[in-house]
């Protein structure tokens, strides 16, 4: 699979953008439509779970004029990781070659998404990446930037990967490489999701691409980050780290 891209690829197939939302309702208007016009040609679905400031009614309403967008509304707050996870199921379900995840909050740029749909033309996973050449944060605090570039480099350092940026969101997969990882298997929780779905496809030997992206905090709304979140993802991380090279020494196949 990891052949440095020489490979053929099947074509892509529809392509659906997920995005999960929790109090976003003025973000979400913006970002559908701001999707839309980038690519025409991709559908999109809303994965809410019961937001309190109406946002899935808002995300209804763009749903009940254009077809292009539907909205899968779920219980209560379950983390984003379950939403993606839902949200995944979903579109493989409903034939989807491509799935693709962007927040609602406008930090990944709908306009940049063509530049990541053609890496995925030879490619199993494409991520945006704010830490390759080329790739740059725009109005973070540096704090932010700190955490965010910290965690990356404690991750890749500590389950040994070669990707700059395994903790951003704004990702590309090819539908056959979500049913190759397994998604039964990947934490849900937090932010180690997505450290967990890029180690687990590079595990398996996937190619996954970086692209350069310009990622723009958010303007409007609360985040959802907290001291919480950032201790749980560190512990999983280093969980999973000493687990690997246990495994390693000890000549198992990784979980
Ligand atoms: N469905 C769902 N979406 C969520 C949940 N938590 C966060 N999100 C969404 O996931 C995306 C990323 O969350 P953000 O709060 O922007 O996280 P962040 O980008 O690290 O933090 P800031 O941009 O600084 O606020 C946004 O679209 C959120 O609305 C959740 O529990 N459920
Ligand atoms: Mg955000």
């Amino acid at each position: 699979m990891n052949d440095g891209g020489q490979r053929r690829y099947g074509p892509l197939g529809r392509t659906l953008v997920i995005i999960p939302t929790y109090n976003e309702a003025e973000n979400i208007k913006p970002i559908v439509s701001r999707v839309r016009a980038a690519v025409p040609e991709a559908d999109i679905l809303v994965a809410d779970d019961n937001s309190p400031d109406g946002t899935g009614k808002v995300a209804d309403e763009l749903a009940s004029a254009d077809d292009q967008v539907q909205v899968l509304h779920r219980k209560g707050k379950e983390g984003l990781g379950a939403a993606y996870l839902a949200g995944f199921r979903w579109g493989i379900e409903h034939g989807y070659g491509v799935l693709v995840e962007m927040d609602a909050d406008g930090s990944h740029q709908p306009e940049e998404l063509p530049r990541l749909l053609t890496a995925l033309k030879g490619a199993d996973l494409v991520l945006g990446s704010r830490w390759v050449p080329g790739g740059r944060v725009v109005n973070w605090p540096k704090s932010r930037e700190m955490i965010s570039r910290g965690g990356s480099t404690y991750s890749r350092l500590l389950l040994g990967l070669q990707t700059r940026d395994v903790t951003g969101g704004y990702r590309a997969f090819r539908a056959e490489t979500l049913e190759g990882i397994g998604l039964d298997r990947v934490a849900s929780q937090g932010y180690c999701f997505q450290v967990d779905l890029a180690r687990r496809a590079i595990d398996a030997g996937y190619h996954v691409v970086e692209v350069p992206i310009t990622f723009v905090d958010r303007e409007i709304g609360d985040s959802k980050m907290s001291r919480d979140i950032l201790v749980e993802a560190l512990w999983r991380v280093t969980s999973w780290g000493v687990t690997s090279r246990t495994n390693r020494v000890l000549g198992r196949k990784a979980t």
